[in-house]
């Protein structure tokens, strides 16, 4: 699309949006009464800029249901992700916002290659995230044969890719190294496996890993990028360019601002990535900032896509990690220690990569009293109940060890929760 026709677009969108948001939600209301703002100010695109911005913390606010524009009989799905304390960030779609989901995640597989002759194997897990069946929409709407293996078990993954001979794979790619780590451990011939694309996301990873997938597993790397407030995978893809990624941008607008001012970055310039859902009917949520760091690309794509585009993620602006595709911020761990009891207010969470996993460890530091007071099998027992609330808060297998009173070093300034040993490149932020 012409890029006038698309800013018309997105005006017209816009407009509809903002006044969805103000008829619709309470919180929405308040802020635009605050700015003395109403919807009729909103007449196109550039008025984006008078527009509050949202943050995670207002979902939790406004947890679970709050933001959401529509009554809950209009709402078909539900998914949610993690929240930056013990509840969940829930995000709602209409019937509609599941077509326009389809629509930009078949886009992204569209945008690889795939067509309907292929056979999709989705790998991501099925449930409250929102790959798997963000990744299973888009490849049905496409129109492919869909295979839902969710996550795990590599041997049985492998051997359906053996026998149903999926052409294309989604799951982390931190999994696609295991998987071609398992093929090449058992000497598996990897061509008994048919696969020519995957589509990888949900955390950060590196040119270098790229190469090693495709390698390993003889297919096409693509790199896919979203989050389950704006819809799920499908906000920015990779096309056969493999240079950047290109914003689904008739649905999702984005800008790219300085985190500490709110304005705009110079042209070109990295920054906090913001977006606006101009189409979503359950929660069109306006210039949210995702703490994602980014840059748009200006030159146009050999592709002849001529939406926006930017570079692969750089990090994050907040202290969210991404292990194994698990979005942790260190105050949900704290709340599961604090809610135990008998513990120090002192932890650290360490982050190695082993092999081509990441493996959190959670320092908890006991106390004086059950320090001194606790048998050893008292301590294994807290030890083990520690990495079960951690387990059911996050979703997430971590090891726990117990140290001694005063072992973790007590700071002046900002206390050192988060020991992040990977190489930068797989970090979040
Ligand atoms: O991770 C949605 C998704 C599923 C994207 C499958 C791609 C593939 P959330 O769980 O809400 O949603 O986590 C969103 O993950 O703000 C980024 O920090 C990070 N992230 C997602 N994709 C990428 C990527 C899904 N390609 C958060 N590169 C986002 C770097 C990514 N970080």
């Amino acid at each position: 699309m012409p890029v006038g026709q698309l800013r018309e677009l997105q005006s017209e969108r816009l407009k509809v949006v903002a006044k969805r948001n103000y008829d619709n939600v309470l919180f929405y209301k308040k802020k635009f009464d605050e700015l003395g703002l109403k919807p009729e100010d909103i007449r196109g695109i550039e008025d984006i800029k008078k527009l509050p911005f949202t943050n995670k913390t207002d979902l939790r606010d406004n947890y679970p249901y709050g933001l959401f524009a529509v009554p809950m009989s209009d709402v078909v799905r539900i998914h949610a992700s993690s929240g930056t304390t013990g509840k969940q960030t829930v995000v709602g779609y209409t019937r509609n916002d599941l077509n326009v989901w389809g629509e930009v995640m078949g886009r992204t597989l569209g945008a690889g290659g795939v067509t309907k002759d292929d056979i999709g194997h989705i790998s991501y897990g099925y449930g409250l995230f929102t790959g798997g069946l963000g990744g299973h929409i888009g490849s049905e709407t496409i129109g492919c044969a869909t295979i839902p293996a969710s996550v795990g078990n590599t041997k049985r993954q492998i051997t359906i890719m053996q026998d149903f001979k999926p052409t294309f794979v989604l799951c982390t790619p931190s999994y696609a190294l295991t998987l071609a780590e398992y093929i090449e451990e058992n000497n598996i011939p990897v061509d008994s496996l048919s696969l020519k694309y995957g589509f990888f996301g949900a955390e950060p990873w590196t040119d270098a890993m790229k190469r090693e997938i495709e390698s390993k597993l003889h297919l096409k790397a693509f790199d896919i990028y979203g989050l389950s407030e704006i819809i799920g995978p499908g906000v920015a893809y990779e096309c056969e360019a493999h240079d950047g990624l290109h914003i689904a941008d008739d649905h999702f607008f984005i800008e790219i601002i300085d985190p500490d001012t709110g304005e705009d970055v110079e042209e070109g310039q990295y920054g906090e990535v913001v977006f606006t859902c101009l189409t979503k009917e359950a929660l069109p949520l306006l210039r949210y900032r995702t703490h994602d760091i980014s840059k748009k690309i200006s030159a146009p794509c050999h592709c002849g896509r001529t939406g926006t585009r930017i570079a692969k993620f750089a990090g994050r602006t907040d202290d969210m990690l991404i292990i194994r595709g698990v979005n942790v911020f260190p105050s949900q761990v704290e709340a599961v220690l604090l809610e135990l009891g008998g513990l120090a207010p002192y932890y650290q969470l360490i982050v190695e990569r082993e092999g081509n996993l990441d493996q959190l460890t959670v320092l908890v530091e006991l106390t004086p009293e059950t320090f001194h007071g606790s048998k050893i099998k008292d301590l294994q027992r807290l030890q083990r109940t520690i990495a079960d609330a951690i387990k059911s808060m996050l979703g997430l297998a971590v090891k726990v060890e117990l140290v001694d009173p005063k072992v973790i070093q007590r700071s002046e300034g900002k206390a050192v929760r988060v020991v992040d040993k990977r190489d930068k490149a797989f970090r979040a932020n």
